[in-house]
């Protein structure tokens, strides 16, 4: 994957952010009528059989188109269907066959994953700082993420923000595609990518209205 291949804008449905799985679903076909095609599943807190539950019901929402041609074609240019990756978990990603894993600084190493989850599968890392960049750099990383760009509430203990010269000193790091994340709204998303970054992930700014965000956000990062 190259950085002009990963799509501008990674929404990221946190199981936390909704009173009940009903929600988390109507959340993401909000998304994909917006026209979101890269989502991210994550889910902290709940039961491995809950989470797998939902990740199968996430799988049966999110199509997969795999021909180029035909109506519906919405999707990632390389592959012609929306990404649905899994945060922190590859099992997980295999037992509902997810589109990719995406896994932190304490997760399995990106080298266990990929050895899991093959050669095929998107791999996103996440990284916090320079350090972490340039060794998540060497690894066979589809992408890598970083931050928290702004001051984020939907990360428990988050690392120190980078600010938008984070995001600037990140890109002389890797020629990977970068996606930024923390805090990040429709107003400032233009000014992140304008700092390097490939593309944005979001979750809180994409809850209350998700299709009407999820738009506006597609709009100001076209
Ligand atoms: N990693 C760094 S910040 C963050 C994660 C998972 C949370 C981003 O959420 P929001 O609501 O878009 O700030
Ligand atoms: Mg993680």
């Amino acid at each position: 994957m190259t950085s002009s291949e990963i799509p501008r804008l990674y929404a990221i449905a946190d199981r936390a952010c909704f009173a009940d799985a009903a929600a988390l679903y109507r959340f993401i076909e909000e998304l994909l009528a917006a026209g979101v095609t890269l989502l991210q599943y994550r889910n902290k807190q709940g039961s491995a059989r809950e989470m797998l539950r939902e990740a199968r019901e996430l799988r049966r929402l999110v199509p997969r188109i795999h021909s180029k041609t035909g109506s519906g074609n919405v999707g990632h240019p390389d592959v012609g269907h929306p990404m649905l990756i899994m945060n922190d978990r590859a099992d997980m990603a295999l037992a509902a066959d997810f589109d990719g894993v995406h896994v932190g600084q304490d997760d399995l190493s990106p080298a266990a994953v990929r050895a899991i989850i093959g050669p095929d599968r998107w791999l996103g890392v996440s990284t916090h700082n320079p350090e972490q960049l340039a060794w998540a750099d060497k690894t066979d990383a589809n992408y890598l993420a970083i931050g928290p760009v702004f001051a984020t509430g939907s990360k428990q203990n988050p690392d120190p923000v980078i600010g938008l010269d984070g995001v600037r000193r990140a890109r002389q790091f890797t020629r990977k595609p970068l996606v930024a994340i923390g805090g990040i709204t429709c107003q400032r998303a233009p000014e992140v990518i304008a700092a390097g970054a490939d593309s944005v992930a979001v979750i809180s700014a994409l809850v209350r209205e998700p299709r009407r965000a999820a738009e506006e956000f597609l709009a100001c990062l076209r």
